[in-house]
């Protein structure tokens, strides 16, 4: 505990850390934009927030791709890292405040604290298993979950469908035995530990039918860190790997930094590594003597052909290979808007243009360029006062307040994003119903001052709920947002974009009358023809 006074707690959001065993994929994209969206709606909230994301790059998977590619695991990694991670990243926009590499010393350093201090207290016994192993999962394998494979002899994966290989070696222990009853009353004891509800009862179910003890040093092998002990292990790959959600907050190293952060608000997760974030992890805080993470929520998974997108199956599908078609920010909303975050979905080229199309260059590009098109033509691009509003205009002024409360408790709370951006949309369609209704093409042929009052109240009315739905839309198409808030020449009366708050998003009236209206660029052109593939 800091002893420098109260700290404002940080919303703290971590995305899993990427094994670097190849290039990342959609699956791995969709998580880490998730984080981006929710981390970047807490900023826009005015909340301190960290975003941390990273990579996974000590096990055995790890070091027989580099052994394959004829390098040293750390060459691999620093290799993968540089020229295929971290550029996705940027390319897609990604705000993370931080990015831990499991190879770093500020982690390796703090992970062999860390056990050694479970080792003195007991926590960790020497002992001998054997027992089917995934490499692809990095994870022992219980018989009863195997598939049957091409021999007798033969048993696969679940999830990876390859052959698992028997290990047999002697290891040390954690107890986790122990901590099944205490895991189950916190659970009890924090119905929302654990999101969704689905994800919830399947890790209750595995925890109720008792915890195994679980191994977590390996000695056939040296590409880890070194149980500091006994050197000749090192230490399971996933204990060392959750460790970098405080590793990288300060623990060990920066008390006050990790009093901010630490316990993180939410741990995101594909519904693959539940178990490890939901059960071992929390158990080996409450070995440590640590908090628990807040919440712990699991996306499903993108699917090609019936199957997880996978690294290791081939199936994978690079980002770029669909942002230099749609541009990144439609990349950032689609996934969010096309599947309702925890299930599964899969992604079609069909589904994404059509949305493209319908929701984004019609419902909200057009309206974008109509209204700046109009106040232009009629106005000479300086906003009017709003002076004759009526019903008309309080449906709309209502309709906003509305989408800002519902989009603010769908994303920021409760990570239903698909929710969270129907309601923006609905109101973008209320907008664009508003002004069919006005025909303020029509009500511009009336010169007299009554209808110029008018004109301007339907273009005001317009221009205001465009000013409202940039804040809304920064969080998820901060590129985009960031052009309609330039064309509606909202920097002079209302300051950066960045800088404006989801709690005022939906007071009526904040862009100043006067303000510059310009026709910026088109939001999203129209799609050229599909790449032959
Ligand atoms: O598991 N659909 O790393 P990983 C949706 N290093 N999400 C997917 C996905 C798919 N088809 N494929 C991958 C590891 N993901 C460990 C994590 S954390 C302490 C260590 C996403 O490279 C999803 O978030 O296999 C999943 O949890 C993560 O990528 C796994 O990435």
């Amino acid at each position: 505990h800091s002893t420098t006074g109260a700290q404002t707690p940080a919303y703290y959001v971590s995305t899993p850390i990427y094994y670097v065993n190849d290039r990342p994929h959609l699956g791995h994209a969709y998580t880490t934009v998730a984080g981006d969206v929710l981390t970047r709606w807490h900023r826009q909230r005015g909340e301190k927030v960290w975003y941390l994301t990273g990579t996974d790059e000590h096990g055995q998977k790890i070091m027989r791709t580099a052994d394959a590619n004829g390098v040293t695991p750390q060459e691999w990694c620093d290799k993968l890292v540089e020229e295929a991670w971290k550029p996705l990243w940027q390319h897609l926009n990604i705000a993370n405040d931080d990015f831990i590499r499991t190879t770093q010393q500020r982690h390796t350093d703090r992970v062999q604290e860390f056990v050694q201090d479970l080792f003195d207290k007991g926590e960790i016994y020497k002992g001998g298993y054997s027992g089917p192993y995934c490499v692809g999962c990095e994870e022992y394998k219980l018989q009863a979950e195997l598939l049957d494979g091409a021999t007798e002899d033969e048993k696969l994966c679940p999830i990876h469908k390859k052959p698992v290989e028997w290990l047999e070696e002697e290891n040390y222990f954690f107890r986790l035995s122990a901590y099944g009853p205490k895991l189950l009353e916190f659970y009890a004891e924090n119905p929302g530990f654990i999101a969704p509800e689905t994800a919830r009862n399947e890790v209750l179910r595995f925890v109720e039918q008792g915890l195994q003890d679980l191994s977590i040093s390996r000695s056939t092998f040296n590409w880890g860190v070194p149980l500091p002990w006994d050197e000749k292990h090192v230490l399971y790959v996933w204990v060392d790997a959750l460790q970098n959600y405080i590793t990288a907050a300060g623990y060990g190293s920066d008390p006050e930094r990790f009093a901010e952060l630490w316990p993180a608000s939410v741990h995101l997760v594909g519904k693959d590594i539940l178990r490890f974030h939901a059960v071992i992890w929390p158990a080996m805080l409450m070995a440590a003597g640590l908090p628990l993470p807040k919440r712990v929520v699991a996306n499903g998974w993108l699917m090609v052909g019936g199957e997880k997108m996978s690294k290791s199956n081939l199936t994978g599908i690079a980002p770029q290979d669909l942002t230099s078609h749609f541009g990144v920010d439609a990349y950032r909303y689609y996934f969010l808007r096309a599947i309702p975050f925890g299930t599964d979905g899969s992604f079609s080229w069909e589904d994404f243009s059509a949305r493209y199309t319908s929701e984004l260059a019609n419902d909200f590009g057009n309206l974008a360029s109509r209204v700046a098109a109009m106040v232009g033509k009629y106005f000479d691009g300086a906003l009017p006062a709003a002076t004759a509003p009526g019903p008309a205009e309080q449906a709309v002024a209502d309709g906003l307040a509305a989408a800002v409360r519902t989009a603010d408790r769908k994303i920021g709370e409760d990570l239903d994003f698909a929710g969270g951006l129907a309601a923006i949309f609905e109101f973008v369609k209320q907008v664009n119903g508003y002004i069919s209704d006005q025909e303020p093409w029509k009500v511009a042929k009336d010169d007299s001052q009554e209808g110029r009052a008018r004109l301007a109240t339907v273009l005001y009315t317009a221009a205001e709920s465009l000013r409202a739905t940039a804040v809304l839309l920064n969080p998820v198409m901060p590129d985009t947002a960031e052009k309609l808030w330039v064309s509606l020449g909202a920097e002079a009366g209302l300051g950066a974009l960045a800088a404006q708050s989801i709690a005022t998003a939906g007071d009526w009236g904040r862009l100043p009358a006067g303000s510059t209206v310009t026709k910026g660029e088109i939001l999203f052109p129209r799609l050229e023809e599909k790449p032959a593939a």
